[in-house]
């Protein structure tokens, strides 16, 4: 069996991996990437949209902000409404920083070109991945490419990949405890050549269900509706799509509205998820391997890169000076600030959703909440403070 050594053996190259392998790479340190799929499989994957401070400064350290610098869009606040009703929250007065709209895709395309162009390694089309030893010194991953069994020796693992992944089921069942809520319900979303309804982004709350008006760019609009979780992406043609949004949006915006055919359709599931602990010995998990929320408040990318920025410096400090309290503490920082997050996107999912049990009373207190949201500050500046991202 052919065997590499490196210092970082990074399993999953989403987001949470490519960062942390070129965060890493910026301090000298070395890191193999394992990733089961292909790179244009990764690129084709529409997903986050919504970028806090945290994550544009992580990937100015990287050495991949310059496109993000020059075609991000930075959004000074949000809209919410409730039928026809609509109101703002102010990000730069409430929490003294914007957001960046700047897709998921367009980062991990940084995050590839410049992984390419420092020459780090990556595997593809990884197959049958198991990782071994990693409550010892010596932990080791072994997998198959083209058939070819390989195994790659290391200092620690990484475990970026993803909800599905193997790192997460390495923790034996006895270590670990999930907590998990579903949703009765998932997003159906639609990618758009056309331009956005409004400068900034639109949660609706209405009687027939959620909805968001996103984007990517000027030309390039994101939209999703609240469905079944049942549903399916083939019921939906583009004109049910358009004229179901519309009827869940303000009808100023409605009619506002540019559609145009879908260049993109897919509905995700709604969850929330959290394990504990996120490190067994030399192996710690990063991202969507260890929690899952759902999109509402746009949490899931920024809060991988959170997880990564507490890694990072963990691995930065054992390297530099042998010290490993920054690698022993890391699963309770990680999770002190998930847990925060998770709350936040719960309560903004429970806020904006029709549930299907849902009576009249607890409509009129989803009003209720809004209501007392528009007038009050206090409630302003902590959905701002959220919603821009809690500091690391
Ligand atoms: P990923 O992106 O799932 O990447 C994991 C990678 O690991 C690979 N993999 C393996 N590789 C090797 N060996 C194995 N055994 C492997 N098993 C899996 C996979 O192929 C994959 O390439 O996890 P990562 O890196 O932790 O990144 C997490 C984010 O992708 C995710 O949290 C966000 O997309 C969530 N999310 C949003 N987050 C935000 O911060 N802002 C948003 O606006 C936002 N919008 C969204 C979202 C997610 C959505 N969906 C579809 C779930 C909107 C949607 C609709
Ligand atoms: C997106 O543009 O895909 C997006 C934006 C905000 C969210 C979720 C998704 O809360």
């Amino acid at each position: 069996m052919k065997s590499t050594r490196t210092q970082v053996c990074i399993v999953g190259g989403g987001p949470s991996g490519l960062l942390l392998a070129q965060l890493l790479h910026s301090k000298g340190i070395d890191s193999i990437v394992l990733e089961r799929t292909t790179r244009d499989y990764v690129l084709s994957r529409i997903r986050a949209g919504v970028l806090e401070q945290g994550l544009l400064g992580l990937m100015e350290e990287a050495g991949v902000g310059q496109r993000m610098r020059q075609q991000g869009i930075p959004h000074d606040g949000t809209l919410i409404s409730y039928g026809d009703e609509k109101f703002r929250i102010d990000f730069a007065k409430h929490a003294g920083m914007p957001v960046m709209v700047y897709g998921q895709t367009e980062v991990t395309r940084d995050l590839y070109d410049a992984r390419e162009a420092t020459g780090g390694a990556i595997e593809f089309n990884v197959e049958h991945v198991k990782i071994h030893d990693a409550d010892t010194d010596k932990p080791s991953v072994r997998f198959q490419v083209a058939g070819e069994a390989r195994e790659i020796l290391c200092d620690f693992v990484a475990g970026c990949d993803g909800f599905h992944g193997v790192s997460r089921k390495t923790i034996p069942e006895n270590v670990r405890k999930e907590y998990e809520k579903v949703y009765p319900f998932g997003w159906l979303g639609v990618l758009s050549e056309t331009p956005p309804v409004d400068h900034e982004l639109i949660y609706a709350n209405s009687k027939r269900g959620f909805a968001l008006c996103s984007m990517r760019n000027a030309n390039l609009s994101r939209y999703y509706i609240q469905c079944s979780a049942h549903d399916k992406v083939e019921n939906w043609s583009d004109d049910a799509f358009w004229s179901e949004l519309k009827r869940r949006i303000p009808q100023e915006t409605a009619a506002k509205l540019v559609t145009g055919p879908s260049i993109e359709k897919s509905i995700a599931p709604l969850r929330s998820f959290v394990t504990e602990p996120m490190r067994w010995g030399r192996l710690f998990l990063c991202g969507d391997a260890a929690h899952i929320v759902p999109p509402t408040g746009a949490k899931g990318l920024n809060t991988a890169a959170s997880d990564v920025h507490y890694l990072y410096q963990g691995l930065r400090q054992f390297y530099e000076s042998g010290d490993k309290e920054g690698i022993d503490h890391y699963s309770q920082r990680a999770l002190a600030r998930v847990w925060k997050v998770e709350r936040f996107s719960w309560w903004f999912s429970s806020l904006m959703h029709r549930f299907p049990d849902q009576s009249d009373f607890d409509h009129k207190m989803q009003v209720a909440e809004l209501e007392f949201l528009r007038s009050n500050d206090a409630a302003q500046k902590a959905m701002a403070e959220n919603y821009v991202g809690l500091p690391y």
